[in-house]
C-alpha cells in the first residue's frame, strides 16, 4: 500500500472539491483530490447554469474567474409564465441591485481543473475512494485505488465532496445522522443545443401539460427542460418530440420564434429534496451534494455547494492560522441555516410551478388550485415578487466567528473595567 500525507484529503472533483482545493491551495494549505471517474466524465455532465453573486465572488477569490468575467451573461431578472401569461421578476430592482450570472457548471469545472493542473497540488482521477478511517481524535485516513494499486492518505481532515452517491455520508454512524427526504413524482428531461436561446433571460413555465424551463449557456447555446413522469425513459424522446412538446408549453410569442436543432445532450434528472444533519463528524466535513439535494427549480444546488465551501474554507484557514480546533465546530450549523432556507424555496418553487399527477385525483385537484392561487397572489403584488427575487439571488453567506481566546477575554474584561472607571 502506498502512503501519502497531506493536511486536507478531498474526496470528489466536482465543483465543491475543485473549488475548495483551489482556495485552500491559495492559502498554502496542502490538499489532495481523489475522484472516482475520469476528467472527461466529470466534464461530460451537463448540470447547473445560474450562479449567485456569492459564487462569483468566491470564484474570483480562487483566481479562476477570468473566463466567467469575460463570457458569463449577467441576468437582471427572469420570467414566470402561467399558461402562457408572462410576469417579469425584475430581480435587480427588487433586491437593490443584486443580479445572477449565467455560466454553466461544466465551464466552472473546466476552469477549476485547469487551475488545479497549474498548481503544485496532487489529484487522482479514475480512483475510487473505498473507505475512510475517521477517529475521534488524531489523523484520519482515506483509502483508494489508483491504476489497480491500493493507496492511503493520512490527513488532518477529510472534505467529503463526493456527491449524493459517495462514500462520505454513509461513513457517519446512523445513530448520529438524521436524513430528511422528499422524492417528487417527476423528473426534468434536459436538452442542450447549439441554437440561439428563445429569450435573453430565463422563462419558468407553469403549464397544464407540465413545467418547462427555457435557459441558456451562451448567445448561441440553449438549454431547455421539460417536466416528465419519473418513470419516463430518455430513449422515448426524439429531438423532434422534445421540440414539439416544448413549443406547447412556452408562451406563444416564444413558441413561434423557437429555433430547433440537433441535441448535443439529452438526459433525465430525478427531482429530490434531501438534507443530512449534522454535516460533520470527527475529522470529516460533508460539502455540497453529499449533504443535501434540492430540486433544480430554484437554481440552488450548485450555489449551496459554494456556500458550504466558503464556510469550510474560512474555518480551515482560521484553524491553520492558529485558531483552536473548536473553530471548526460551527461548520455544520452555519451551513444548515442557509441550506434549510434554500430547501424551502426550491420546494416551494417546485410545488408552485409543476403539474402534480397522482392517484388521489380528487385531493390533487384541490392542491393544484391552491398552488395556482398562491402563485397568482405572489405575482400580483410587488411584495410577493420581492420575496421571490430575494431568495432567487441567494442569502448572504454567514461568517465563521473567531473562537474567543483566554487572553483575549481577559484583555476584554480589563478593557470593560477601564471603561466603567
Ligand atoms: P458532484 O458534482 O456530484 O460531484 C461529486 C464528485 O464526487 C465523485 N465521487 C467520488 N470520488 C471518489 N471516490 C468516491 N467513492 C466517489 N463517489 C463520488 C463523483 O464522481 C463526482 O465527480 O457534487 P458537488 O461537487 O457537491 O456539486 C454539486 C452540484 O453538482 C449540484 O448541486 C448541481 O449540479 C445540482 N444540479 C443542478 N443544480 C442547479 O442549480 N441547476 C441544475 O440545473 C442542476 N441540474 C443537478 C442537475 C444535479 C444532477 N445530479 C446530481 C443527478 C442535474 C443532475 C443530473
Ligand atoms: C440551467 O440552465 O441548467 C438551469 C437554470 C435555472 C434552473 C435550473 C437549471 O433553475
Amino acid at each position: 500500500m502506498k502512503t501519502l500525507t497531506t493536511k486536507v484529503a478531498i474526496i470528489g472533483a466536482g465543483p465543491s472539491g475543485l473549488l475548495l482545493g483551489q482556495l485552500l491551495a491559495k492559502q498554502g494549505i496542502d490538499n489532495i483530490i481523489v475522484e472516482r471517474t475520469s476528467e472527461e466524465h466529470v466534464l461530460g455532465r451537463i448540470r447547473a447554469g445560474i450562479l449567485e453573486q456569492g459564487f462569483v465572488d468566491l470564484l474570483r477569490e480562487s483566481g479562476c474567474s477570468q473566463r466567467l468575467d469575460d463570457e458569463g451573461i449577467v441576468h437582471h431578472g427572469f420570467y414566470i409564465s402561467v399558461e402562457g401569461r408572462k410576469t417579469y421578476i425584475d430581480i435587480k430592482n427588487l433586491t437593490d441591485g443584486k443580479v445572477v450570472t449565467c455560466y454553466g457548471q461544466t465551464e466552472v469545472t473546466r476552469d477549476l481543473m485547469q487551475a488545479r493542473k497549474d498548481s503544485q497540488q496532487m489529484s487522482f482521477y479514475s480512483s475510487p475512494v473505498t473507505s475512510i478511517d475517521n477517529p475521534e481524535q488524531g489523523k484520519a485516513t482515506v483509502y483508494f485505488e489508483h491504476q489497480g494499486e491500493p493507496y492511503q492518505i493520512e490527513c488532518d481532515f477529510i472534505a467529503g465532496c463526493d456527491g449524493f452517491h459517495g462514500v462520505s455520508r454513509p461513513s457517519i454512524p446512523t445513530e448520529i445522522r438524521t436524513e430528511y427526504e422528499r422524492v417528487y413524482p417527476f423528473g426534468w428531461l434536459g436538452l442542450l443545443a447549439d441554437t440561439p436561446p428563445v429569450c435573453d433571460e430565463l422563462i419558468y413555465c407553469k403549464h397544464s401539460r407540465g413545467f418547462a424551463l427555457a435557459s441558456q449557456r451562451s448567445e448561441t447555446r440553449s438549454r431547455y427542460y421539460l417536466q416528465v413522469p419519473n418513470t419516463e425513459k430518455v430513449e422515448n424522446w426524439s429531438d423532434e418530440k422534445f421540440w414539439e412538446e416544448l413549443k406547447r408549453r412556452l408562451p406563444e410569442h416564444e413558441a413561434q420564434k423557437l429555433v430547433t436543432g440537433p441535441s448535443l445532450e439529452k438526459s433525465i434528472a430525478p427531482l429530490r429534496s434531501f438534507v443530512c444533519e449534522p454535516m460533520q463528524h470527527n475529522q470529516l466535513f460533508l460539502v455540497g451534494d453529499s449533504a443535501h439535494i434540492v430540486p433544480p427549480t430554484g437554481a440552488k444546488g450548485l450555489n449551496l455547494a459554494a456556500s458550504d465551501v466558503a464556510a469550510l474554507y474560512q474555518a480551515l484557514t482560521a484553524y491553520y492560522s492558529g485558531q483552536p480546533r473548536e473553530i471548526l465546530n460551527q461548520y455544520s450549523e452555519v451551513c444548515l441555516r442557509r441550506i434549510w432556507n434554500a430547501e424551502r424555496f426550491s420546494w416551494w418553487m417546485t410545488n408552485m410551478l409543476h403539474h402534480f399527477d397522482g392517484d388521489q385525483k380528487f385531493q390533487r385537484a384541490f392542491v393544484e388550485k391552491m398552488a395556482d392561487s398562491e402563485l397568482e397572489f405572489y405575482l400580483q403584488n410587488e411584495a410577493g415578487m420581492k420575496l421571490i427575487a430575494e431568495q432567487y439571488v441567494g442569502l448572504p453567506y454567514e461568517q465563521i466567528k473567531p473562537v474567543p481566546q483566554p487572553n483575549a477575554s481577559i484583555d476584554a474584561n480589563i478593557k470593560q473595567e477601564k471603561i466603567k472607571q
